[in-house]
């Protein structure tokens, strides 16, 4: 079995690497001057290049584009802040985090609780003279920040299956043990956030210097759930079981989303499934596969550095031989399994331990007020755990069967109740952050998506559609953050008011979608939709999911 601590041969060629790889080197594991940085009072950003260090960390340095133009003709800085981004190993979060959590965001962010395609919590609008006291009152509640963002292994995801409650709770718990593994081991975060000096620490004896090449994803889908897009993940584990009893995963690699318009060897990707290995192996196997990215991985073009290139450019065939010496074994083949959606389960659903769960639809993630004070009071009185979903939603766990009745009476409290009527489209849309913290934002997104969903559900009930579910996506830019080419509908922004259309993708995450057209308004994509919805209602067979329909009839034909 092969040695997988840290290659040291990348780090001499040094000046053949791109610019964030000599940074990740220079910036003494990550340390950089953000310490500094952090007491400079004439602006209220970070100098230099520390912001890109700052990701590491959890945190990104924005700026309110909505104000960019006014602030500069007032000759004015940007209005810099920082989003800060939860490390929660499958969204799992107390109800006295919640608690905490809903006060940090008022006393240090702009009050909202924004839930991610990757099951945590971003707390936008965090000014530097608050961002270290936000980061300590995290700590008080045993949360960190630390690899949300960054070139090494982000938050791990893990679906939410709570009819399987054992089995479940296994896979989570395996979940949050990769998380902590793989988490960086840098002494840099105590020592900016809290202040603490830790000695003799071995710095990043996995990472090295130069971390990973890029940000890495891993993720735990428990069938027939694929509630955290399995095939979008850099290395996907799909929980197989004997009965109820888990025996081990079905390994996928290589999936991811972004994409850039203007480079064509750039592009989505689904995983490949590689095989099964033992629940005992998986620590073993996850060490071997990052292993792999982090030293084949690309450090010279940073556009093609995620892993899915790698295994492009290398070759499954080759992943496959240099997984087996640094696993130590072969993979077996992969098991039999059955995925049948990739959304939420929203309402009730009891576990096999006799618990109850609810799933509430969170509209866009958002939790303002009214509702994250109505979810603080709720909280206060029953207490139980909380589950973020990657579809930006949120599961209450472990409820007693005595308080259900109760909570089912609070729920008209909350004003969620009528968010599980399965007509409203919008438990089955997802839209990326976008304006106006995102830097990268090309159209709206989150705020865009209630608008454009009013017109799409109209449509639907034109043709008599509106029980159909129709997963549907919207991103302010090509990146993917809400994996809109997994969706069967999905607009990608270009431009202010304009996007890319893709069709057809499958209805449990299997398939991507394609490019329909490019560069539309909103007239020209509900023409189109308008089009395909009168022949879904002429032509599909008996129910046939409508990206199914659409990848069958050849969307191209479409006119
Ligand atoms: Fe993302 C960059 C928001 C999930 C692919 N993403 C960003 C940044 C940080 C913009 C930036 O770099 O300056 C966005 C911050 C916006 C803001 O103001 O909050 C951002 N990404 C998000 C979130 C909050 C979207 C959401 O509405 O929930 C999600 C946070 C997840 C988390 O908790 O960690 C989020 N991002 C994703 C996903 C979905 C997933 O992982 O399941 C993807 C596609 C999967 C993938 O990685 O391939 C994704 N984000 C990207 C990319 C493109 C990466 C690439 O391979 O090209 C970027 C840009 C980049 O990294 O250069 C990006
Ligand atoms: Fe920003 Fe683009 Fe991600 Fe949306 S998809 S949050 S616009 S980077």
């Amino acid at each position: 079995m092969e040695n997988i601590n840290r290659s040291t041969d990348i780090s001499q060629n040094l000046t053949k690497l791109n610019d964030n790889e000599k940074l990740k080197a220079e910036s003494h594991y990550l340390r950089g001057t953000i310490k500094q940085g952090l007491e400079e009072t004439s602006t209220r950003a970070l100098p230099g290049l520390d912001p890109l260090l700052l990701k590491f960390h959890g945190i990104y340095q924005q700026d309110n584009r909505d104000e960019r133009i006014t602030r500069a003709e007032r000759k004015l800085e940007p209005n810099y802040q920082f989003m800060v981004r939860l490390r929660l190993p499958g969204g799992k979060c107390t109800e006295r985090q919640w608690r905490g959590l809903s006060k940090i965001a008022d006393r240090f962010g702009e009050g909202s609780l924004r839930i991610t395609t990757r099951q945590t919590l971003q707390i936008h609008g965090v000014r530097k003279p608050k961002l270290k006291l936000c980061i300590q009152a995290l700590e008080t509640l045993g949360i960190d920040t630390i690899a949300a963002c960054g070139d090494d292994n982000r938050g791990v995801v893990c679906g939410i299956n709570p009819a399987l409650s054992g089995l479940h709770q296994e896979v989570l718990s395996t979940a949050g043990d990769i998380s902590t593994f793989l988490t960086p081991k840098t002494s840099a975060y105590p020592d900016i956030w809290y202040d603490r000096h830790i000695n003799n620490v071995e710095e990043e004896p996995f990472y090295g210097s130069l971390y990973l090449p890029r940000k890495f994803k891993i993720g735990f889908a428990i069938p027939p759930l694929n509630d955290i897009d399995i095939f979008a993940q850099d290395l996907g584990f799909i929980a197989i079981a004997d009965g109820k009893k888990l025996i081990g995963f079905n390994v996928c690699v290589g999936g991811g989303m972004g994409q850039l318009d203007n480079r064509d060897d750039s592009y989505p990707r689904i995983a490949n499934l590689i095989g099964f290995i033992d629940k005992k192996d998986v620590q073993r196997l996850s060490e071997a596969v990052v292993s792999i990215q982090r030293d084949y991985g690309d450090r010279v073009d940073r556009h093609r550095a995620r892993f899915k290139y790698t295994l492009d450019r290398l070759g499954i065939p080759w992943f496959l031989e240099m997984l087996t010496q640094r696993f130590g074994k072969q993979l077996k083949p992969a098991k039999p399994y059955h995925f049948d959606t990739s959304g939420d389960q929203f309402g009730w659903h009891q576990g096999d331990d006799q618990l109850w769960h609810l799933c509430l639809h969170i509209p866009n993630g958002r939790i303002t007020s009214p509702l994250k004070d109505r979810l603080e009071g709720f909280f206060q009185q029953f207490g139980g755990g909380i589950r973020f979903t990657a579809n930006q939603n949120l599961t209450l766990t472990n409820i007693d069967s005595a308080e259900k009745p109760q909570i089912e009476w609070r729920l008209s409290d909350l004003l969620l109740d009528h968010l599980l009527d399965p007509r409203l489209q919008q438990v089955h849309s997802l839209a990326c952050v976008g304006f106006p913290t995102c830097g990268l934002a090309m159209a709206e997104s989150e705020r865009y998506l209630p608008q454009f969903l009013k017109s799409f559900e109209q449509l639907k009930e034109k043709h008599g559609l509106e029980y159909l579910p129709i997963k549907l996506r919207i991103t302010g830019c090509p990146n993917g953050c809400a994996r809109p080419y997994l969706a069967e509908v999905a607009l990608t922004g270009r431009s202010p008011g304009k996007y890319n259309l893709y069709l057809g993708g499958g209805f449990y995450g299997q398939r991507l979608n394609k490019l329909y057209r490019s560069n539309l308004k909103e007239n020209e994509i509900f023409d189109i939709l308008d089009c395909m919805m009168a022949r879904y209602k002429e032509e599909a067979e008996n129910n046939e999911a409508f990206g199914d329909f659409l990848n069958r009839i050849e969307i191209s034909d479409i006119n």
